[in-house]
This record gives C-alpha cells, sequence and structure tokens, in this order.
C-alpha cells in the first residue's frame, strides 16, 4: 500500500471535520484531511508535518499580465473617540507609565487598523496559501499588530517578546478554542484554522485590556488600513467585487468596485462615530 492509499484510508476512518464544510475548496480540503489523517492514528508512522499546504492545492492561477488591485484611504468624520489611558504598571514586566488605547486609532482624519477585504467576486476555486506564517507578537503588553489576517490552512505564529507572562485565549465562533500561557523564554505557539472567520478576538488573561482581532480567510486579498488610512489590495483578476471594510468599533461598510486588467480601482470607506 502507497503512502497515499494509508491516508486516504486513515481518512475515511479518522475524520469528518473538514468534509462537510461548505466554506472550503474542495483541493484545501483534500489537503487539510491528509494532515489531519497523519496524526489521528497511532499505529501509522508519523508523517512529517509539512510548513504548510503545499501550493500544489491551488487551483486558481492567476495572471500576472492582467492582475489589477484595489487601492484606497479609509477616513473617519466626526469627534474623535477619546482614547483611554491603559495603566499596566501592576506587572513589573509591562510599560510602567500609562499607555494609549488602540481601541479607535484617528489621526488627521483617517482610521488606522480596518481590515478592508474582498467579500464577494472572487472566482470560485481555492487560492495558494502563503508558505510563510503570519506573526502575532506580544511585545510591550500588547498585541501587535492588533488586527490581523490569515488564511485557512495556514500557520498562525505567536511569539511573546516580552519579559512578561503571557496568557493567549482565542473567543472563536466555529473553530476550536484554545487558552495557552506562554513565558518569555517559551517557544512560538503555532496554529492552523480550519474554516473562515471573521473578528475572532484574542485576548490574554493576564493582561485583560490586550486585545487583537483574527480574520481567518478563504483567500489572500485582504489588508489592514495604516496609520494614514491607506491600504491596497494587489494581485485580483479583473472583475466585479464588492469590498468591505470591517472596524472593532465602527461595523461594516461594502462598496462595489470594477477592476479592469492592470487598472488601480480607487476605494475610499469613511467611518463616523456610533
Ligand atoms: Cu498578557
Amino acid at each position: 500500500m502507497t503512502n497515499d492509499m494509508k491516508n486516504i484510508s486513515l481518512v475515511i476512518f479518522c475524520s469528518n471535520a473538514f468534509r462537510s464544510n461548505a466554506f472550503l475548496p474542495s483541493a484545501l480540503v483534500s489537503a487539510l484531511l491528509l494532515i489531519s489523517a497523519s496524526g489521528c492514528s497511532k499505529s501509522e508512522p508519523a508523517a512529517p508535518q509539512p510548513a504548510s499546504v503545499p501550493a500544489k492545492a491551488a487551483t486558481i492561477s492567476i495572471n500576472p499580465a492582467t492582475a489589477g488591485s484595489v487601492s484606497g484611504v479609509v477616513s473617519f468624520k466626526g469627534a474623535v473617540p477619546k482614547m483611554a489611558t491603559l495603566d499596566m504598571s501592576a506587572d513589573p514586566g509591562c510599560p510602567p507609565k500609562p499607555q494609549p488605547s488602540e481601541a479607535a486609532l484617528v489621526k488627521n482624519g483617517k482610521l488606522a487598523n480596518v481590515f478592508v477585504y474582498v467579500k464577494a467576486g472572487l472566482p470560485a476555486g481555492s487560492f495558494a496559501i502563503p508558505a510563510e506564517p503570519v506573526v502575532l507578537t506580544q511585545h510591550g503588553c500588547r498585541y501587535q499588530p492588533r488586527v490581523l489576517g490569515v488564511m485557512v490552512g495556514q500557520q498562525f505564529k505567536v511569539t511573546n517578546t516580552d519579559t512578561a507572562d503571557h496568557n493567549i485565549h482565542n473567543m472563536p465562533h466555529g473553530n476550536p478554542e484554545w487558552n495557552e500561557s506562554q513565558m518569555p523564554t517559551d517557544p512560538p505557539i503555532v496554529k492552523m484554522f480550519a474554516k473562515p472567520e471573521m473578528q475572532m478576538i484574542l485576548q490574554c488573561n493576564q493582561h485583560p485590556w490586550m486585545r487583537a482581532y483574527l480574520n481567518i480567510m478563504t483567500h489572500p486579498y485582504y489588508a489592514v488600513s495604516a496609520e494614514d488610512g491607506t491600504f491596497q489590495i494587489a494581485n485580483l483578476p479583473p472583475g466585479d467585487y464588492t469590498i468591505a471594510a470591517v472596524h472593532e468599533k465602527f461595523g461594516e461598510q461594502t462598496i462595489q468596485v470594477k477592476v479592469g486588467a492592470k487598472e488601480i480601482a480607487k476605494a475610499a470607506f469613511t467611518f463616523a462615530p456610533q
């Protein structure tokens, strides 16, 4: 029996979790099933774990000769919410002076930390999963970055560069929940997600002000607005798209854009106090 045949037989006995998931493209499901199968039978020799789902799982190739992009800025109009001050001084491993909250970062009328993504319009199929992990760092007793995205099946790595102990705890709506402490000398915590999910909250049980928002995507077409409100979503096949922008306090907005071949389509969002 070849290794592939063994994996297939293991899938039949071991894994039901991914088969019925309508969100997942079939090729990606196959890759996830193989990963799942390799760890579910003690009688089988341990297969080497791939660093990520191999690129061959992708069924959609983007033609660089026609790919376009969406570029824009997120503005904020109205009274800027007052930033709370965070007192971290109870933990000697955290900054001793009061720190500003990051819940609403407005500068010169532009809003940062808005997750902008393609909500509809992409061709059916699966997209290549980056081999590099998405990294969330605990630094200065904050999550850096506060808002981020990762693809289904991509590695998500959590590191601790502080002298403080942290405890990362996710609040999922469909993926498994975990709650793990991480000492300063501990190796990175590495996770992978099987289901798409928006705005999954990550928090620290040691430091209640620590919070991050993780968006688990089936495609790579997303960005987070920078301090000046700008964002860019590149390498898009030409088409008509619904672009959404979501902020932890100010909700979600959508707009329609048309991306022509080699074109940079403009997109603008304006949020206001709620
Ligand atoms: Cu912490």
